[in-house]
């Protein structure tokens, strides 16, 4: 049976859009879920202190709004709840194949549908596909030496072991992200010792936290337009930062003295201060949003190791330094192989042509989501889509729109399949890198947005507000739309 659309993955892009294909009439889909449980990243991350650093307000869509956040910022305890309340509420569970992982996928052009194979074995067919298989999905483990020497324990962030108490124990944590600084403040309570490992040390700004009154919730409950405006008003803040973390500016300055008085505020030892300095520009790595990570830092059983890892060994880790430190579990808080190159399974679509091959340098697409030469195929997360300032949730709420409409468009008109121009990408993405050239992530630091050439497939360069006015229209001239033979 072929299906109308398959979705791969059901995290929060992936059910997402089967909601919104649900409020459009359309029924006959698939989603392909590898894992036993829906909620990707957030059914993965469950380390100790894991949350989110946007308001939940904004972290959610706006057709699933939640009045019953229970604080500003959520838990990821919370936000998994909220996603299979979402599972429930649209009845979605009936349409997930889960323990199914896909392997492969490829267009036929004759009949106008992909064929999506399974690691189990199991072919599905379907006229367009969205993909929705997360960019955080595959935990990273980087090629230190004598990783394989160290007898300890080993943890990844986001392959959390949950059987492990590291109550009197001494942890190294690897690392100094966004992960890492939500697990410290958490270690640091009940481990003997913590022994903080880092490369490069981030910007980090204040989270205004608060608890969310009763009467706020049933506010929310009864005129659900008082939520849909206090949303509007968090994305605006949001919009507004980007003044200073999307572009090098004199709001960059500022948000960097902001964030230098809250590290001398809260770390009071100097040499500690200039070791915990970033030396790059706000904006080019992830911001950090946290109130408890520089007090984490300076508790007595806590140290923050500056020296480069030069190997691991059997009883720990030994730094450029000589030193060995001996730990009982090594925490890698050392993020993902996130698929900025290549494709996380091969994608084959007209004329055989391979999307891993295309991509082998850097991802590029059109408005991030459709390819060239890979018709019907939407991408959720897709090249330069990242937001560094606002919510990730309202870019893939837009990317599901999109795709949703084309799938639509499809009906309506009887099509075979519609594939994006070549000339229409090429423009789109000479637009998107010069855009990109101005921007603070390209401004010179390390990240997992560039490739190792230093080319950008991850961010967007620009305000939500351009984004959402990208995504808002399908502009067909720049779709080959190719009819169905007729009979
Ligand atoms: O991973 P990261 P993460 N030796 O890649 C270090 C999302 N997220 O899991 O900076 C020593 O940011 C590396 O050092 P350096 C969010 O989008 C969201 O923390 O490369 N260190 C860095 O310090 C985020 O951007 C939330 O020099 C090594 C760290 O490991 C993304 O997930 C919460 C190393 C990796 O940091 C990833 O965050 C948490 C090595 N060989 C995460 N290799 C929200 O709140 C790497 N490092 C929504």
């Amino acid at each position: 049976m072929t299906n109308s659309v398959v979705i791969i993955g059901a995290g929060f892009a992936g059910l997402g859009a089967a909601i919104r294909l649900r409020q459009n009439g359309i029924e006959d889909f698939v989603i392909v879920e590898r894992d036993s449980a829906v909620g990707g990243t957030w059914r993965d991350n469950t380390y100790p202190g894991a949350a989110c650093d946007i308001p939940s307000l904004l972290y959610s869509f706006s057709f699933a709004q939640n009045p019953d956040w229970p604080q500003g910022y959520s838990g990821s305890h919370d936000i998994l709840g909220y996603i299979e309340w979402m599972v429930e509420k649209f009845d979605l569970r009936r349409f997930i194949q889960f323990n199914t992982e896909v392997t492969a996928l490829s267009f036929d052009e004759a009949a106008g549908v992909w064929s999506i194979a399974t690691a189990e074995g199991k072919t599905f067919t379907s006229v367009s596909v969205i993909m929705a298989q997360g960019p955080l999905s595959n935990a990273s483990l980087p090629p230190i030496r004598g990783l394989d020497t160290y007898t300890g324990k080993t943890i990844h962030s986001a392959r959390w072991d949950h059987d492990y108490d590291p109550t009197g124990k001494r942890v190294a944590v690897i690392g100094t992200g966004a992960s890492a600084v939500q697990i410290i403040p958490e270690l640091v309570k009940t481990a003997a010792q913590v022994k903080v490992f880092q490369r490069t040390p981030g910007w980090v700004l204040p989270r205004l936290q608060y608890h969310t009154p009763e009467w706020n919730k049933r506010l929310y409950r009864q005129f659900p337009f008082t939520q849909s405006v206090a949303r509007k008003g968090v994305f605006w803040a949001h919009e507004f930062m980007a003044l200073g973390l999307v572009w090098p500016t004199a709001m960059t300055t500022a948000l960097q003295g902001l964030s230098r008085l809250q590290l001398r505020r809260q770390v009071k030892d100097q040499w500690m201060r200039r070791q915990l300095t970033p030396r790059f520009t706000a904006g080019c790595k992830r911001l950090l949003v946290t109130n408890d990570y520089y007090p984490a830092l300076a508790k007595e059983n806590c140290k923050l190791i500056t020296w480069p890892i030069a190997t691991l060994c059997p009883n720990g880790i030994r730094t450029a330094d000589g030193i060995e430190h001996h730990v009982d579990a090594i925490v890698f808080a050392t993020g993902f192989d996130v698929c900025k190159t290549g494709t996380p399974f091969p994608v084959t679509g007209l004329n055989g042509r391979s999307l891993g091959e295309e991509w082998s340098t850097g991802a590029y697409a059109y408005k991030s989501t459709s390819v060239a030469g890979y018709p019907n195929l939407y991408l959720t997360f897709g090249p330069n889509s990242g937001p560094g300032h606002n919510s990730a949730l309202v870019y893939m709420e837009a990317q599901i729109d999109y795709a949703v409409r084309a799938i639509r468009t499809l009906n309506r008109w009887n099509l075979k399949y519609l594939d994006v121009r070549d000339d229409a990408q090429r423009r789109f993405n000479e637009g998107i890198q010069q855009r990109l050239a101005k921007t603070t992530c390209n401004s010179g630091c390390r990240s997992w947005y560039l490739t190792d050439d230093g080319f950008n497939a991850t961010m967007y360069p620009g305000f939500a507000t351009q984004y959402l006015k990208q995504m808002a229209e399908l502009h067909h001239p720049d779709y080959h739309a190719v009819q169905k033979a007729t009979q």
